[in-house]
């Protein structure tokens, strides 16, 4: 309803998105239809506003509803809540997946076996970004989490050739997660003989890269739902390589004090 209390005009109808082309963002698009809630807006930015906005929010006990998703430090910063999606627009839980290029396994064999053994769990990740966020530099978290980690990371370097050098390009776009992982991936490329590097770019050139064999590959496709558009379009052209880590989530997410719980009750 309109009336002056509604949680719409305290949020002035917005909704805190990020990146444009993420997938995110037309899984909200797609909310704001499914669920009618034809006032609001979905406000593009970047994943680093939205933290900032949310900060901001949140140190002033002001409503704020942001686009989220877990793995993500801000749920162990916060006091924060994924509001009810009965529609599911969201799609349930999801893998992130592995993604090379066609021939990355004869020319680098090593490089791809790891890239294929590599699996880890929300826990891991979320412990690189809290790193992160706390103003480590993210190949320094990558590190410490690979010290702490040795049996890990063992198994997926297990039966690896070592690397002579080679360079191995990584792709991935500048989300919390995408950091953590790339970065730590990276590192352990790294300390088995492959010269690495890691480019940030945006979530079509990602795939883009991978399928036309300008890059190596890439640690950042959640699946099925949040990228199967990109997919879709691109699996003829890519080795998908299967989950590296499982239990995804997102979702619209508001902070605990607020009082509604599902996105029902936007409306
Ligand atoms: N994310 C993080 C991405 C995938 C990884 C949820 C912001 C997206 O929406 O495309």
């Amino acid at each position: 309803d309109k009336n002056g209390n509604s949680i719409g005009t305290r949020v002035d109808y917005q909704i805190i998105g990020i990146e444009p082309g993420a997938g995110i963002m037309s899984q909200t698009k797609k909310a704001i239809k499914d669920y009618q809630l034809k006032d609001w807006q979905l406000q593009e930015g970047s994943s680093a506003a939205m933290a900032a906005e949310l900060d901001k929010a949140y140190q002033n006990k002001k409503p704020i509803i942001v686009t989220g998703w877990a793995p993500h430090w801000m749920f162990s910063t916060y006091d924060l809540k994924f509001l009810k999606d009965p529609k599911d627009s969201y799609g349930a839980v999801e893998d992130i997946h592995t993604i090379v290029r066609k021939g990355l396994e004869k020319d680098a064999p090593g490089a791809y076996t790891i890239l294929d053994q590599f699996t880890w769990k929300p826990a891991d990740m979320e412990k690189v970004m809290l790193d992160i966020k706390k103003g480590t530099d993210p190949a320094k978290a990558a590190e410490n989490w690979i010290k702490a980690n040795g049996e890990k990371v063992g198994q997926w370097t297990k039966g690896a050739q070592a690397g002579n050098g080679e360079t191995v390009n990584l792709v991935y776009v500048a989300w919390d997660t995408e950091i953590a992982s790339t970065n730590v991936i990276g590192k352990v490329l790294e300390q088995n003989g492959y010269k690495v590097k890691l480019s940030q770019v945006e979530v079509g050139p990602m795939f883009a890269g991978v399928a036309n064999g300008s890059v190596d590959g890439m640690v950042a496709a959640w699946l099925p739902s949040t990228h199967k558009e990109f997919y879709k379009q691109y699996k003829n052209d890519i080795v998908d390589l299967g989950s590296n880590l499982h239990g995804t989530k997102n979702g619209l997410v508001v902070p605990e004090y607020m009082d509604i719980n599902s996105i029902e009750d936007l409306k």
